[in-house]
């Protein structure tokens, strides 16, 4: 299949800049094409990924993919899709935020065996030495104010201002496609739906510059929206990020896991490089067996074992199985810090001390009364096994790996003691 099909098989093309042009080209040769991220912050989150996996895409159907890390644009900040001015960020902020980002893009898609087949570039390169009068001769002189102020970006700020840094910001990342399309014979950029403006303000300086014979194309993907109407990629915590420091690899694999089931087939198209038959024949137990949820978990696996890796991926099932079957003790300490970081969370010392008493200065039971009622009807269990003794002495070898103790009240309230 044609990656252009293919991805309107996969619903993941929002705007084309010239839909029978780029399909003729990328059928008759390996097209260089670049995606770029500014290093606003020190990692990506899922949103982010997306055009990068369509960039994968691409390169797993012959292409030759260019990641672009925008140290220059990210010291400017694009305007695109905000409502208000940025605050600029301190060069050496932009210079910390580059490394982590170039270091996440090279674990996640640059392996030893397409090392060079995927460049990474950094548009700081060609536009540190851009004097003042060559970008207003070389450059500006190539940019209709009025077109300018009618790209959505701009007109969007007109009530509410916009700078003169941020208004320019267009005339940097055209830059970044001209200079591509000449030196690295880039012929499409890609990018969210955000991106539009952008990219066919890239588009016409190539044309200007370059003739209008110029062969360069423009895509856009489209923003992923939730059938119940909320946010994609938002968990009560926050962005779902990449990096395992902030969204631990369980929260991730936890996140696609709890996709809804009106969502997860266009997941599936959308995120994963399943085949179209595989996601046919999940899309069909959806159908007939949703209650297995093995979409979900074909989903979650996916994405998992994409960004963090088997090993991770795996440690995120265990994590999983343990707390749905309670058996907390096939855990390590480690697997416990991560699977329970978001629960309620106790310390206490390691002096041993009556179960009874115990639970009830922690907090986790509100009166000695309770305590009793639910030890007695089985409802309180400790590292997955069910105390029903009220005698029972918590003591440190209660401890898994010597730290965290596992409460369980009722059927799924969690809770983590950790000792002191
Ligand atoms: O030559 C370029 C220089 C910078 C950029 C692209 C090409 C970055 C771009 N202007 C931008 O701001 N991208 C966003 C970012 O960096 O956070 C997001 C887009 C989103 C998607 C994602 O980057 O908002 O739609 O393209 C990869």
């Amino acid at each position: 299949m044609n990656i252009i099909d293919e991805l309107e098989w996969r619903d993941a093309i929002n705007q084309q800049t010239d839909a029978e042009g780029l399909r003729e080209l990328t059928n008759s040769k390996a097209v260089s094409l670049y995606c770029g991220v500014d290093p606003t912050g020190d990692s990506m989150h899922i949103g982010h990924l997306i055009p990068f996996m369509v960039l994968r895409r691409f390169q797993l159907a012959g292409h030759r993919p260019v990641i672009l890390i925008g140290g220059a644009t990210g010291t400017i900040g694009d305007p695109s899709g905000r409502q208000s001015e940025r605050s600029l960020q301190t060069l050496e902020q932009v210079q910390e935020n580059v490394d982590a980002l170039t270091a996440q893009m090279k674990k996640l898609f640059i392996s030893d065996d397409n090392a060079n087949q995927v460049r990474l570039v950094n548009n700081y390169d060609w536009t540190k030495d851009i004097n003042v009068i060559e970008f207003l001769r070389d450059f500006g002189k190539n940019f209709s104010i009025n077109t300018m102020l009618a790209k959505d970006v701009v007109s969007s700020r007109l009530d509410s201002g916009i700078s003169f840094t941020e208004f320019s910001y267009q005339i940097l990342q055209s830059i970044d496609y001209l200079h591509l399309y000449k030196h690295e014979d880039v012929q499409l950029q890609i990018g969210g739906s955000d991106q539009w403006g952008n990219i066919t303000s890239g588009l016409d300086l190539i044309r200007k510059k370059e003739g209008n014979e110029a062969k360069a194309f423009g895509l856009t993907i489209p923003l992923m929206l939730k059938a119940d109407g909320t946010k994609f990629g938002k968990t009560a915590g926050g962005a779902v990020w990449l990096d395992p420091k902030k969204t631990t690899p369980y929260e991730f694999y936890q996140f696609w896991a709890n996709t809804d089931d009106r969502d997860v087939v266009k997941y599936l198209k959308y995120f994963t490089f399943l085949s179209k038959e595989e996601i046919e024949a999940l899309a069909a137990k959806v159908e007939a067996e949703p209650h297995k949820r093995e979409a979900q978990k074909a989903l979650a696996e996916e994405m998992t074992r994409f960004v963090h890796g088997e090993e991770l991926l795996e440690q995120a099932k265990r994590i999983t199985a343990a707390l749905f079957s309670g058996d907390i003790r096939s855990l390590t300490a480690d697997e416990i810090e991560e699977g329970f970081k978001e629960m309620p969370t106790y310390t206490a010392s390691k002096e041993a001390k009556n179960i009874v008493d115990w639970l009830v200065d922690l907090g986790i039971e509100p009166s000695k009364r309770q305590a009793r009622e639910d030890i007695t009807k089985g409802a309180i269990s400790i590292n997955g096994e069910r105390v029903s003794e009220l005698e029972v002495e918590i003591t440190a070898e209660h401890a898994i790996g010597g730290k965290f103790i596992i409460v369980r009240k009722g059927k799924k309230n969690y809770s983590l003691v950790k000792l002191t």
